[in-house]
């Protein structure tokens, strides 16, 4: 049974695909609440938890004393309920753990980090913490570091690679797109199920298979350019204007272009379904799809 917190969040667990998870209720928690937490576990018989919850890059800018609450001290009380209650524990990383000194192209799993946002530093933080509490405790700590995910399902919620979902939400309304990005600025991305589809393979996957604790994973990497001429193969009249936003491009331009993802790929057979042609199709038939039945226009 499994306890996810954050999952109202941009990752999207209200829908997820019956083959992923089998939705259980939602209640309200806290993250900073160890009793509330240690509650959960002990009533619902919890035996993995999938700690989502985080400020994403921007926002956690704009707040750093909140980012560090939530981001790590968060972190710490679901690092002490899993070794009380013996758990096992997935929390995603991202490509925000690198920074501008990390070879960004490919990324390797392992190599120099040393981002520059609060969201980096604590995503780090989180993989040192588990990998500790691993090698010293026995925790079945594991860690995927995650691309920009794309979600039909779910609002843009304050990171970098926003403005990927963002876009797919403007084509079928206003028919134009303002990009706070350069249209050059290639960064790694994920369709959400792909990236629940990862998540649980990677728990599933034997220990003895896994070499690593913190594994990136991949599945395509694009510029606003390219997602944007793949979209207007659909809708021709989508204009995209561009107006980069000094905060967050200095933030896109300090992550990877692209990941190097072959020791997931070697130790637990990782490979990603959706490529960009996929990904604009799925998301652009959801959307409209929601618009329709919402009884909003559709441009
Ligand atoms: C962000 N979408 O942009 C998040 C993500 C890979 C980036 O973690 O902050």
């Amino acid at each position: 049974r499994i306890l996810i917190t954050g999952g109202l969040g941009q990752l999207d667990i209200k829908k997820p695909p019956p083959e992923v998870y089998k939705s259980g209720p939602f209640v309200y928690a806290d993250v900073l609440d160890y009793k509330n937490l240690k509650e959960l576990v002990v009533n619902n018989r919890i035996t993995w938890l999938v700690h989502y919850s985080a400020l994403l890059s921007v926002v956690g800018e704009a707040n750093v004393a909140l980012s560090r609450k939530i981001n790590i001290t968060g972190l710490h009380n679901v690092l002490d309920l899993a070794l009380e209650s013996c758990l096992r524990l997935f929390v995603p990383s991202t490509i925000g753990a690198f920074g501008p000194t990390s070879p960004r192209d490919p990324a390797p799993d392992l190599c120099v980090q040393r981002p520059r946002t609060i969201y980096g530093v604590s995503k780090v933080h989180g993989e040192l913490m588990g990998e500790y509490f691993h090698h010293k405790y026995g925790l079945d700590f594991r860690c995927l570091r995650y691309p920009g995910v794309i979600s039909a399902n779910t609002q843009p919620g304050g990171g970098t690679t926003d403005y990927a979902v963002q876009i797919f939400h403007d084509a079928l309304s206003t028919g134009h797109h303002e990009c706070y990005l350069r249209p050059d600025t290639r960064l790694p991305m994920m369709h959400i199920g792909d990236c629940h589809r990862a998540t649980v393979e990677f728990m599933q996957a034997p220990q003895c298979q896994l070499s690593l604790r913190t594994y990136n994973i991949a599945a395509m990497s694009f510029t606003p350019e390219e997602v944007a001429t793949e979209i207007q193969k659909h809708l021709p009249h989508l204009k995209v204007t561009y107006n980069p936003d000094p905060v967050r491009q200095t933030i896109a331009d300090s992550w990877p272009v692209r990941f190097d993802d072959s020791n997931a790929r070697r130790d637990w057979g990782w490979k990603s379904t959706y490529g960009l042609e996929e990904l604009v199709s799925d998301m652009l038939s959801s959307i409209y799809e929601k618009r329709t039945n919402a009884g909003l226009p559709v441009s």
